[in-house]
């Protein structure tokens, strides 16, 4: 007998679309008005995607059904392969705006005219997780520029952090091995609190200044916008006349630096690991479009040849207190992608991709990165024709003589495929020009060796400075996160091998440690190639805290609501944070909502459980005298008052909030980050005092045994 098909199928009608409801339930919507048909990859119309062909309501399936085998056959292929670092990632489109021309430091065609605007995509990631790894791991944030200028693309292929581990291209494939899963045991995922990243650190010394940053809260940023990115190394910029000055590139958040805290990173993993996508696209779907402005250190050879480290080492900076930042443009976030696969999986970024005006120095990290982004593209999307690809595509025209290979989609027209050629005109192609791409004629004699710099070998006065130039909150952080990771190393020879290095940079940070890790016997320092300089000064720029927004604008606060909430309290609350540019969830026993005090029905955007105050900048506790007791006995929501205090937040409450207290074991006197709302005055002061983001008095007397 033959089985079900669509003509046995009944109309019916959903969300008055003409639907059909097939054998199994299912509701499909069919072809008609303005809803295409369905087709193969073909173009074929297909009939029914519901079912393959086969012989019979129980036989085989048929190998002439193509359009089954076009569709599994596809599917088996959709995976590439994910980046060997930075697999994780988020990215979006933008413009680059110029502030004034600098016609007079470099040819590049962007830099020309005031008020140009250029198209922009930048993708954001993490380094040693893989693509479904969490967004809060510990890790340096790549922060990836593609400029789509009219002289072709030009890529800032930078991190969040302005350093880096190694000073040789040559260690890269060691530092990333080390850093990942380790290779018998598959794990662990997405963190270097294991033993094979801190013995290869150990065995490093270079990358200590590296190593202060990681283990700073610059690992833990509350957002992708609200941290700096870094070109890292020194380029140079070239100007018509051909005279080169040094560069060093910045993007600053006008939003202002913001990290969370270790043990809220660890728990906002589990609750949400998708933190930092999700909120760039919230901002940015919002029409809150994120901005950096871009910052320039620039420097001629002189500063170079007297300044205390070699400009060519990227585990160097310059502080920004000796060569002072010019901001010369700003970044703008503004479009979400329409496809995350097309366009953030596909990009391909490439530190080789610069432009007339801008050149490369001889840094031998950077000289090892241009070989290797062209090399890795092959292996990502598969051949040569990867800039066919419209997020790759320059906007401004091009011609080249390059052609076929796989995937060629835009293999030029005409008889020329080969230059010189004597076809005059446009038959003949394109021709060089002089205002093409030329290398800075930069003298260079040398012997052939595998050697280094002499001037590399200065391995921890920045990391010493860095450390000096944290606020005394910072440095306990970095003291516990260097305590947390180093409590994971299993083999106490590599632990107290990383306190040696320590004993270099700072004494008190390496006996915190030690004693955070119980170590019996205190090293002896390492061996220094040169010890460390203790007279540069602190550089107060490299402190997150002492560069906040001294703004809440773009934050957001977790309001707890039952029944019986005052309405009074939400609209003051909510009206001050509206006018800070602030935005208000509110979170409830059930997700439908609740019932305000006049009757108003809140909705909620997260259930307890499912919005716990990891996921706000802080919290106002708004229960009804009713409704509370509910809550009181919920363990999820005791979790929210206690993680917002053990976080530092700031936690805005009415006196019913008070009931909740008792069980969660706080009282709103222990201290002045708690603000109770009893006018619409009092809103105001809460969003007032939030500008500071944390209530950092509170950390010591919460966190004493961090450190
Ligand atoms: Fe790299 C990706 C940043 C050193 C080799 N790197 C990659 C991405 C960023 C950086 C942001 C992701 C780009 C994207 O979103 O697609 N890398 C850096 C910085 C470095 C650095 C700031 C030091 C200053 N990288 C570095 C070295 C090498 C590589 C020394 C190799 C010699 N990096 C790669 C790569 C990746 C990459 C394997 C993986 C995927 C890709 O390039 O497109 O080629």
């Amino acid at each position: 007998m033959a089985g079900h098909r669509n003509s046995e199928r009944t109309e019916a009608t959903f969300s008055d679309e003409k639907v059909l409801v097939g054998t199994g339930g299912e509701v499909h919507q069919v072809a008609g008005g303005d809803v295409p048909p369905l087709t193969t990859q073909q173009g074929t119309p297909v009939s029914d995607d519901q079912n393959s062909l086969r012989a019979g309501t129980r036989g085989p399936t048929l190998m002439e059904d193509q359009h089954f085998r076009e569709k599994i056959f596809h599917f088996d292929h959709e995976r590439i392969p994910e980046r060997v670092v930075h697999a994780r990632g988020f990215g979006a489109h933008g413009f680059f705006e110029t502030y004034e021309s600098l016609s007079d430091i470099t040819s590049a065609d962007i830099f020309q005219r005031a008020g140009e605007k250029t198209e922009a995509f930048v993708r954001f990631s993490t380094v040693a997780g893989n693509k479904g790894s969490a967004d809060l791991a510990r890790d340096v944030r790549g922060f990836a520029v593609k400029l789509y200028t009219k002289e072709g693309n030009w890529d800032i292929v930078g991190n969040n952090i302005p350093v880096f581990f190694i000073q040789d291209a040559i260690k890269f494939p060691d530092l990333i091995h080390a850093a990942k899963q380790e290779p018998d045991r598959g794990f662990p995922q997405a963190q270097t609190a294991h033993d094979n990243f801190w013995d290869f650190m150990s065995l490093m010394p270079e990358a200590m200044n590296m190593v202060m940053w990681i283990m700073s809260d610059r690992t833990i940023p509350r957002s992708f916008r609200f941290m700096e990115g870094f070109g890292v190394h020194t380029f140079r910029m070239v100007n018509a006349e051909g005279k080169s000055t040094f560069v060093k590139f910045h993007w600053k958040p006008k939003q202002g630096l913001q990290s969370v805290v270790w043990n809220e990173a660890l728990k906002l993993n589990g609750a949400d690991p998708d933190f930092h996508r999700r909120d760039l696209w919230d901002a940015i779907q919002m029409g809150d479009y994120p901005e950096w402005e871009l910052g320039l250190q620039l420097f001629d050879e002189e500063f170079a040849d007297n300044f205390d480290f070699d400009v060519l080492d990227a585990t160097k900076i310059i502080p920004e207190e000796i060569v002072p930042i010019r901001v010369v443009g700003r970044l703008v976030l503004d479009r979400c992608v329409d496809n995350f696969f097309a366009e953030t999986e596909q990009v391909a970024f490439m530190t080789g991709n610069i432009v007339p005006g801008i050149d490369f120095t001889n840094d031998p990290l950077l000289q090892g990165r241009n070989f290797s982004y062209l090399d890795t593209q092959l292996k990502r999307l598969g051949g040569p024709n990867f800039t066919h690809l419209p997020i790759n595509a320059p906007r401004c025209p091009f011609h080249h003589f390059q052609q076929d290979g796989h995937m060629a989609m835009t293999n030029p027209k005409g008889r020329a495929n080969y230059e010189p050629n004597s076809w005059g005109g446009e038959a003949g192609g394109p021709r060089e020009t002089a205002k093409g791409l030329s290398a800075h004629p930069e003298a260079i004699d040398g012997e052939k060796g595998r050697v280094r710099s002499e001037r590399f070998s200065d391995h921890y006065s920045q990391a010493r400075q860095f450390y000096i130039s944290q606020t005394e909150i910072e440095q306990t952080h970095i003291a516990a996160a260097l305590t947390f990771e180093l409590s994971k190393v299993e083999t106490p020879a590599i632990r107290a091998r990383v306190v040696s290095h320590l004993l270099n940079i700072d004494e008190e940070l390496a006996h915190k440690v030690a004693k955070g890790l119980r170590l019996k016997d205190m090293p002896k320092p390492a061996d220094a190639a040169r010890p460390a300089k203790t007279d540069l000064e602190a550089s107060p720029k490299l402190s997150i805290i002492l560069n906040g927004p001294e703004s809440f604008a773009g934050r957001k606060v977790g309001c707890l609501v039952t029944d019986g909430t005052d309405i009074a309290t939400v609209k003051a609350l909510k009206s001050a944070l509206e006018a800070e540019g602030a935005l208000i969830e509110f979170v409830a026993p059930m997700v439908g909502g609740v019932e305000a005090s006049d009757g108003t029905w809140i909705e909620a955007k997260q259930k307890i459980n499912g919005g716990p105050s990891v996921l706000y900048d802080a919290v106002a506790i708004l229960p009804g005298a009713d409704g509370v007791d509910t809550l009181a006995n919920e363990a999820t929501a005791k979790d929210f008052v206690n993680d917002a205090f053990a976080h530092a937040k700031f936690i805005a409450y009415s006196e019913p909030a008070m009931t909740l207290f008792e069980k969660a074991g706080v009282t709103a006197d222990m201290d002045d980050g708690f603000v109770a709302l009893k006018t619409e005055a009092d809103a105001k002061s809460f969003v007032e005092a939030c500008r500071a983001l944390r209530f950092w008095e509170r950390e010591p007397k919460v966190h004493a045994a961090w450190a």
